[in-house]
């Protein structure tokens, strides 16, 4: 991690630069290919993919789908003390989302002009979730809880298989405390062509949710073309930390490697007012860093990384909101001072005793949040994500006679005679009635 002593604010953007994310022409070639294969094959192209990418023969009847034995089979195979934790998560998790309910609105703009709102689930959601090297449970509970809670009739999740064709039981024990059992046995491009079309085993999605690798990534983007919404643009993770002298810099090294270890492209930033911290802060995440399993992905993460020294906190609130981390530690004496003058950030994590990690896993707060300078214009999943708003509105005879005549003005100034009709005819008939009495 290097060190950049007093930059000046015209050098600022070289050290928030992100790595480029390359889009490549032949992901996206690939991408679009699955993506016929699937749609044109379905299930068949499922299993061939299965075989191909992750070694498993899902060709069986009802392969690629979790049956109720393996669902219920899988808690025996989770300890208790894991289980504990994921149901803790779980309740506070479901706690922090309940807050999100929204309230019932209605407002009468005129006497008689009634006009309200209700948040309606969205009927049909995917929520993605990556196997591999690191199989992020966590992730479920984080798309799960909003998704049960905003009320989703249908929920499907996929996940790539294990090589044994079986699904990782924590995932599925996580699934099964969520109450969701429609489980495909699917990951890659190829489970985001499923859910944005259907196959036989797959059911079609209105939006699909979660994270995963380049294909995963230009396949969400993909199926925005045919008319499926997805939760937000994917980047890699990263994180922000601003220490003042109060810092403790092992804290602040073990925060710093928390996100590193994500993946070789994670981003991690360190400002301070003192060169002592910095200094201290790299020293430690040399030491914490060998004793990682995951190392060579941290170091690799690492030679992006920067430790920048900044003259005081309002530089390093305006490096900040600049940059617009992912994840943002206040790591100082002051921090709720320092939190209301943060304007871009995906989520803050104020004081010396609030790692980010918390919020991964178990605090409440959800952790699909905006990257790659994204927290300027979008927000983290919430149970917002999983809701849409109808309007609704209904008028008296007395409202129509109240707004209609305005609705009459503005529609003849734009020109639009029949939308100016629709009200006069009414009042019309109003008036005939009134005559008729
Ligand atoms: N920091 C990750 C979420 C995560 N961490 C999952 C551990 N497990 C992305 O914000
Ligand atoms: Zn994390």
């Amino acid at each position: 991690m290097n060190i950049f002593q007093y930059p000046s604010r015209p050098e600022w953007a070289a050290l928030q630069q992100r790595a480029a994310q390359q889009q490549s022409a032949e992901v996206e070639q690939r991408v679009q290919q699955i993506f016929e294969d699937v749609r044109q094959r379905g299930d068949a192209a499922l299993v061939d993919y299965g075989r191909q990418f992750d070694r498993a023969d899902l060709s069986g009847a009802g392969g690629l789908r979790v049956g109720p034995e393996e669902l219920a089979a899988a808690g025996a195979q989770v300890s208790s003390e894991l289980q504990a934790a994921i149901r803790q998560a779980h309740a506070n998790i479901l706690r922090f989302h309940e807050a999100q309910v929204p309230r019932p609105e209605q407002v009468e703009t005129m006497p008689g002009v009634s006009c309200w709102r209700r948040a309606v689930p969205v009927q049909r959601v995917g929520l993605y979730i990556p196997g591999g090297t690191a199989p992020l449970f966590s992730t479920l509970l984080m798309l799960g809880v909003p998704a049960k809670l905003a009320g989703c009739p249908h929920i499907v999740l996929c996940t790539p298989p294990q090589p044994d064709g079986s699904v990782n039981p924590v995932i599925l024990f996580t699934a099964r405390l969520l109450g969701i059992d429609t489980i495909v046995k699917a990951g890659g491009a190829q489970a985001v062509a499923a859910l944005s079309g259907g196959t036989e085993s797959v059911p079609a999605v209105d939006k699909i949710f979660g994270p995963g690798n380049r294909y995963v990534t230009a396949a969400k983007q993909l199926a925005t073309r045919y008319g499926v919404a997805i939760d937000m643009p994917a980047g890699p993770s990263e994180i922000l930390v601003m220490a003042d002298a109060t810092a403790n810099p092992a804290f602040v090294a073990a925060d710093l490697l928390s996100q590193a270890e994500h993946g070789p492209d994670s981003q991690v930033i360190l400002l301070s007012d003192s060169l002592y911290i910095l200094e201290q802060t790299q020293a430690a995440v040399q030491r914490q860093l060998q004793e990682l399993p995951r190392a060579e992905v941290a170091a690799q993460a690492l030679t992006e990384s920067r430790a920048v020294l900044l003259r005081d906190v309002e530089e390093m609130l305006d490096f900040s909101n600049e940059y617009a981390p992912e994840h943002l530690i206040l790591a100082v004496e002051s921090p709720e001072e320092l939190a209301a003058g943060v304007t871009n950030a995906g989520s803050v994590f104020l004081g010396h005793l609030t790692p980010e990690a918390v919020g991964d896993y178990a605090s409440g707060t959800n952790h699909t949040l905006p990257t790659n300078g994204y927290a300027r214009n979008y927000s983290g999943v919430s149970l917002d994500s999983f809701l849409k708003k109808i309007t609704f509105q209904r008028l008296t005879a007395e409202g129509l006679r109240n707004v209609g005549p305005i609705t009459e003005v503005m529609a003849e100034a734009e020109g639009l005679r029949a939308h100016a009709r629709a009200v006069t005819l009414r009042l019309e008939s109003l008036n005939l009635e009134e005559q008729r009495k």
